[in-house]
């Protein structure tokens, strides 16, 4: 039996805000100015209000992993939260790797995805991936911190206050959101809430500890700190450098933490783990550390050289870190510091400047003890003039270049170990890398994002011709919107790290598919692309190249065509893939 009805009423959108006015109102309260994306028909009327709204940048990227990978190099320069969006289906899934790479870095984004209308879901529509179809939110779930489909209209603010408390509060990280296409545009009175109200500052911290942990390090002989990304994702390096040099205390950083501590100063003893600097091994796995503070890093693989036992042998050995879980999680702690890096910093500062004015006088014996020179391995190879030019070489030329205020990004590869291990980062520079999901790309595409928050900074990548083959489609979104990234690809025409590691594992034989069948012109293919593009293969040519590219303002390419032969630092790496681990 069939009722038949009056047909409803309409109600009238003229005039009353929609649920993107009111969707785009807390982006602009959250400090939002870009977003990258793909439009598509099941996203449509987000990317069109963003198009027409004067406050907000639209990018429109080559491919949807490229606009999380540039939403992720904004966030990491700003700290605040970056969008990208993707139309339902292939455009969502596009996504994910990009995503995956924020989740494991902590990186605060807010991926925006699309979907059919609600009245159609479980019919079989084209690109349908609801519950009752593919589910691209169960997809999305392991990799962010919320996930969700906003099912009406009236939830829709509820679900973004929440997507955004949880991107932004406590270990930051990516929430997605996705939307059926009819939701957006339908009349939302709502009442108004600010930022304030609804997501909590977190940067609290445990008094108690606080004090134990200044007590340790004033009594400490030998103190050193051990520090992570966490510090970076603080905005705590200033902090750090007080604590390091009122102790003072020796620093090492974490491959990801690279760079946080100036590694010219005295008290740096460069990078403990993959590819890192036999000083700061030889100090956080030897004897003398007394105690061991380690900030805003979870101790894993790569930063321990496969959890060594000794990092924390007979010696009092304390961990920092705004996420409870990972603090313990590797190596019991004497000592548990939960809370934002920058706060346990300050606070911590605070104590041992009360302590000396009641009388009390750090006990570090550093300040008298020789700083260590940095050692790096295969020496020779920083001052051959051998042409091609060795990575070594060209790494120590691109030093004496590199403007104090750069940031640059690696990808991954075997010239992410040699740019681990063979390149400083000064006072005012900045290094990132994405280790923890370690995305080939990650490195070549983030920079964008990065140069469009950071504007009037210089911005590097130091990427592989692998990795450029993998995303360098996005250098023709640089070249269209202006953004003057600077590449440098360092050529040696295969899978370096995979032909060399090969020879280290398993059979050991190489595995020779991954050098390439015709070699590889990235210099011609930027030229096309709309770069300008340098070509440079002998010792000091890199250089003029570089002043060039800065003072071309634009984005530009410098490709480096090294010797091949020469293998990358990856010791540690094979060691860790044959299961092999240091007593
Ligand atoms: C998306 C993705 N696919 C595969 C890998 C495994 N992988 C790591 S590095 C690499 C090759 C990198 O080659 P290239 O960019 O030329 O750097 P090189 O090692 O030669 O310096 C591969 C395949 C990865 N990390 N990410
Ligand atoms: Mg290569």
């Amino acid at each position: 039996m069939t009722i038949s009805l009056p047909p409803p009423k309409l109600a009238s959108v003229r005039n009353a805000p929609r649920a993107i006015d009111v969707f785009l109102h807390y982006l602009k309260a959250e400090g939002v100015s870009v977003v990258f994306g793909i439009p598509g028909g099941l996203l449509h009327p987000f990317f069109e209000v963003i198009e027409a709204d004067p406050d907000i940048e639209l990018v429109v990227t080559k491919h949807e992993e490229g606009a999380a990978f540039m939403a992720d190099g904004y966030s990491r320069v700003t700290r605040r939260l970056s969008v990208c969006g993707g139309t339902s289906g292939p455009g969502a899934t596009n996504m994910i790797t990009g995503v995956a790479c924020a989740f494991a870095d902590g990186v605060p984004m807010l991926v925006v995805t699309g979907q059919v209308a609600s009245h159609m879901f479980g019919k079989g529509a084209a690109q349908e991936t609801s519950r009752e179809d593919m589910d691209i939110v169960a997809m999305f779930r392991p990799i962010t911190k919320y996930s969700a489909m906003v099912t009406s209209t009236e939830s829709m603010a509820q679900h973004l206050r929440r997507a955004l408390r949880a991107a932004l509060t406590g270990r930051p990280g990516p929430v997605h959101l996705n939307i059926p296409v009819d939701l957006w545009e339908r009349p939302l009175e709502e009442a108004w809430f600010d930022p304030k109200t609804y997501r909590p500052d977190t940067r609290t911290f445990d008094r108690t500890a606080v004090q134990r942990a200044a007590t340790y390090l004033m009594n400490a002989k030998r103190p050193a700190l051990f520090v992570g990304a966490g510090v970076g994702i603080a905005g705590a390096e200033e902090h750090l450098r007080s604590l390091a040099e009122l102790l003072p205390a020796r620093v090492a950083t974490t491959p990801r933490g690279k760079g946080l501590f100036p590694e010219n100063h005295p008290h740096s003893l460069g990078v403990m783990g993959f590819a890192g600097h036999a000083a700061a091994r030889d100090a956080l796995l030897g004897t003398d550390v007394d105690v061991l503070l380690t900030i805003g890093t979870s101790l894993n693989e790569t930063a321990t050289l496969n959890w060594a036992p000794t990092l924390r042998k007979n010696r009092i050995f304390m961990q920092a870190d705004i996420d409870p879980d990972r603090i313990g999680r590797n190596y019991p702690v004497d000592v548990a510091l939960v809370g934002d890096a920058q706060t346990v910093l300050v606070e911590l500062v605070y104590h041992l400047h009360r302590l000396m004015r009641e009388g009390g006088h750090p006990a570090s014996t550093w300040g008298e003890a020789v700083p260590p020179r940095r050692v790096y391995s295969e020496e020779h190879h920083r001052t051959s003039n051998q042409v091609p030019v060795t990575p070594q070489r060209w790494r120590r030329d691109l030093e004496e270049v590199l403007p104090d205020d750069a940031i640059v990004f690696s990808d991954i590869g075997g010239h992410m170990l040699s740019n681990i291990h063979y390149l400083s980062i000064k006072e005012g520079q900045k290094f990132v890398l994405n280790l923890g999901f370690g995305s080939m790309g990650h490195g070549t595409v983030a920079p964008i994002g990065a140069a469009l928050a950071a504007k009037g900074r210089h911005v590097f990548a130091i990427i592989g011709d692998a990795c450029f083959t993998m995303n360098g489609m996005e250098l023709v979104t640089a070249a269209e919107y202006e953004i003057p990234v600077i590449w440098i690809v360092e050529n040696n025409n295969m899978h370096g790290i995979t032909w060399h590691g090969s020879q280290l594992v398993g059979s050991r034989k190489p595995l020779t598919s991954v050098r390439y069948k015709r070699p590889l012109e990235v210099a011609s293919m930027a030229r096309a692309m709309g770069l300008a593009a340098w070509v440079v293969d002998s010792p000091g040519q890199i250089q003029q190249a570089v002043r060039e590219a800065l003072r071309s303002g634009g984005p530009s390419l410098i490709e480096v065509r090294v010797d091949g032969m020469i293998a990358p630092p990856l010791g540690d790496r094979a060691k860790s893939i044959a299961g092999f681990v240091e007593p």
